[in-house]
């Protein structure tokens, strides 16, 4: 076991960053900057997890139905090569409640594939929430959960998983809260870790109709708010601040230029929070945004473009009905060597 994690339970690892403390920095960093702004990974505490879900069963967040119809149509024919050729780990980064890879790890079993389940999460409740489901609906499925940030996750697999090959999940549009920079430097990075023949399935959310990604975003019954205005609520409990969550608005937009959903927080009046764990207060203007999350949307030339740009080959492809999403299965390309430049 390498040093940075801690068994939790027979078959769920945690990290042993200190979480508060990583959080009080980043919020530190984040709201000392202009425009203020906070990482998106911290909206997934227990609570910001099950909105998350609620968000997932909405109608307008129609991302979740698009990937659900590729897997339910397509997840045999993209497993059923891997499936043959020996022991493999089915690695699901931000697993969140599985639903999705749950289609994938039916599909596993029929074929008779001798595989472990290794989900990576953020959110321990999720994480719990998803383990035993997998333990009581398949409970012949070897479960290996860890507890941890993408980051840790990948390098958790590099040591710990190096002899069987690896088929990696990356979800629900996931990489899309990254930029497009920091999605290349992390799919190298988790190329760096993988070997030669090891896949990845990467779900992307395409670039449409700005209604549709507006209305995503911006739900009806005002899930998507609680879930945005739930990070002022974790600052209130772990780290001591007194953010007032009605003086407050969600607000999301649509960057064409970018390509990327964004999400704020914008507060309504003047005023001042008190951060106890920061020991110190930050002033917000009438109307100033706090920034909290991008949702990147891809052309279907970028997700091909990303493939060979990070050492992945396209191995298939596969749309919903409406061609909103984009599911790809990418295969790890190491044998040929760089080709150096003639001098
Ligand atoms: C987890 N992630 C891919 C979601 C997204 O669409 O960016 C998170 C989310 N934010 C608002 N609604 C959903």
């Amino acid at each position: 076991m390498s040093a940075g994690y801690r068994v939790l339970g027979p078959q769920i690892l945690k990290d042993l960053h200190d979480p508060v403390r990583d959080f009080a920095y980043d919020v530190l960093v984040g709201l000392s900057e202009r425009p203020k702004r906070l990482p998106s990974k911290y909206f997934y505490d227990d609570a910001g997890s099950r909105y998350f879900q609620r968000i997932m069963a909405l109608p307008e967040y129609y991302l979740t139905d698009c990937e659900l119809e590729i897997l339910l149509k397509h997840a045999g024919d993209m497993v059923a090569s891997l499936a043959s050729r020996g022991p493999l780990n089915l690695v699901d980064l931000g697993a969140g409640d599985g639903k999705k890879t749950l289609v994938v790890i039916e599909h596993l079993r029929k074929l008779g594939a001798d595989f472990t389940f290794v989900p990576i999460d953020i959110s321990e409740g999720a994480m719990r929430q998803l383990v035993g489901t997998v333990r009581e609906r398949m409970p012949d499925v070897r479960v290996e959960g860890l507890v941890s940030e993408y980051a840790d996750g990948v390098h958790y697999l590099g040591r710990e998983h190096g002899d069987r090959q690896n088929l990696v999940l990356f979800l629900g549009s996931n990489i899309g809260n990254f930029s497009m920079l920091q999605a290349r430097a992390f799919l190298r990075r988790l190329w760096s870790v993988l070997r030669d023949g090891d896949h990845v399935m990467i779900g992307f959310d395409l670039k449409k109709d700005i209604e549709v990604l507006l209305a995503a975003y911006n739900d009806s019954e005002g899930v998507t708010a609680a879930f945005n205005l739930n990070l002022l609520r974790r600052m209130n409990r772990e780290l001591g601040a007194d953010f007032d969550l009605s003086a407050f608005r969600h607000y999301g937009t649509y960057n064409v230029f970018s390509g990327a959903m964004e999400s704020y927080l914008v507060s309504l009046a003047p005023q001042v929070v008190r951060l106890d764990a920061l020991e110190q207060s930050f002033a917000f203007d009438a109307w100033e945004p706090l920034h909290t999350e991008y949702s990147y949307k891809y052309l279907r030339t970028d997700v091909d473009l990303l493939a060979r740009e990070t050492g992945f080959t396209v191995e298939t492809r596969f749309e919903d009905e409406r061609r909103w999403f984009v599911e790809a299965l990418w295969r790890v390309m190491k044998s040929t060597p760089t080709p150096r430049p003639r001098s």
